[in-house]
């Protein structure tokens, strides 16, 4: 039996694209984990009927779930809700993924594969046989740039720090410490990533060809971009005694249970 699966997609106004992506979603899944999966929606209460289609789709099929929160209040704390949600229940792997077709549920396969032998799995576009389709020059300089500034200010050998296409071992999560993130946007993605590596765990990347969303609009900011020039020295400084903390208290627990 094959360790079970959950998708956690967050949405944001992306009535023209859910019920696409999280058809297709399903639609692999059954071929990949047949009865191992779930794909949790997490909609931030979106003002164009995001959150009815997907209860919709939730009424259809079973391998769906809806977490419906009162406001946006940014894709970090979605993502958050949606990772202790899916802990609730019985996952063993967590996939981040996006609601705008950018992250083609073709890699999934490639994600879970490499989960085997991995803690955590990265969609890369920046290592060979990865990229980005339909960006401008400007698009892909500041993602470039912002990888290259995150990898080296945090001192680590990931090429794709920004990337939301990933999948992630419950003993990850529960490792990590979760309830001290307070990052939002690309930050929220580098500093999963960033205490995975502190805490020891291995991470891997896989490439992606990643594309542009070809409907909805975006809800990343140039705020949300210039978030990473500040807080990922904020996040050099700060994440170790985080995840040392979270560490020492999963130990308590351990040693609690084993006592
Ligand atoms: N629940 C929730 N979802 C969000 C929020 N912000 C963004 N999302 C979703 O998160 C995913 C990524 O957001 P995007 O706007 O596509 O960000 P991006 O991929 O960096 O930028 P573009 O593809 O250019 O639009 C999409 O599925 C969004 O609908 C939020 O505050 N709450
Ligand atoms: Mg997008």
């Amino acid at each position: 039996m094959p360790p079970p699966v959950c998708v956690v997609i967050p949405t944001y106004n992306e009535a023209a694209n859910v019920e696409g992506i999280v058809r297709a979603t399903v639609a692999e899944l059954e071929r990949l984990v047949p009865d191992a999966h779930r794909v949790l929606i997490v909609d931030d209460n979106s003002p164009d009927g995001t959150g009815a289609i997907a209860d919709r789709l939730a009424d259809s099929l079973p391998a769906i779930e809806v977490l419906h929160r009162q406001a946006k209040t940014g894709l970090g704390h979605a993502y958050l809700a949606g990772f202790a949600r899916a802990l609730s229940g019985d996952a063993e792997l967590v996939i981040e993924m996006d609601a705008d077709f950018s992250h083609d549920p073709r890699y999934l396969q490639a994600l879970l594969d490499a989960a085997r032998d991995a803690d955590l799995v990265l969609g890369s576009r920046y290592v060979a046989g990865g990229g980005v389709e339909d960006w401008g020059i400007v698009r892909r300089l500041i993602s470039r740039g912002g990888c290259l500034y995150a990898r080296t200010l945090l001192g680590v050998g990931v090429h794709d720090l920004t990337g939301g296409f990933k999948c992630i071992h419950r003993r990850v999560l529960e490792t990590i410490g979760l309830e001290t993130i307070r990052a939002e946007g690309y930050v929220f993605q580098i500093e999963v990533t960033y205490r995975a590596l502190l805490a020891g765990f291995k991470v891997t990347e896989v490439p992606i060809v990643f594309r542009d969303r070809s409907v909805g609009s975006s809800k990343m900011s140039s705020r949300i971009a210039a978030e990473a020039m500040w807080a990922v020295p904020l996040l050099r400084r700060r994440a170790p005694a985080m995840v040392a903390r979270a560490h020492s208290a999963a130990d308590a627990i351990v040693s609690r249970d084993d006592g």
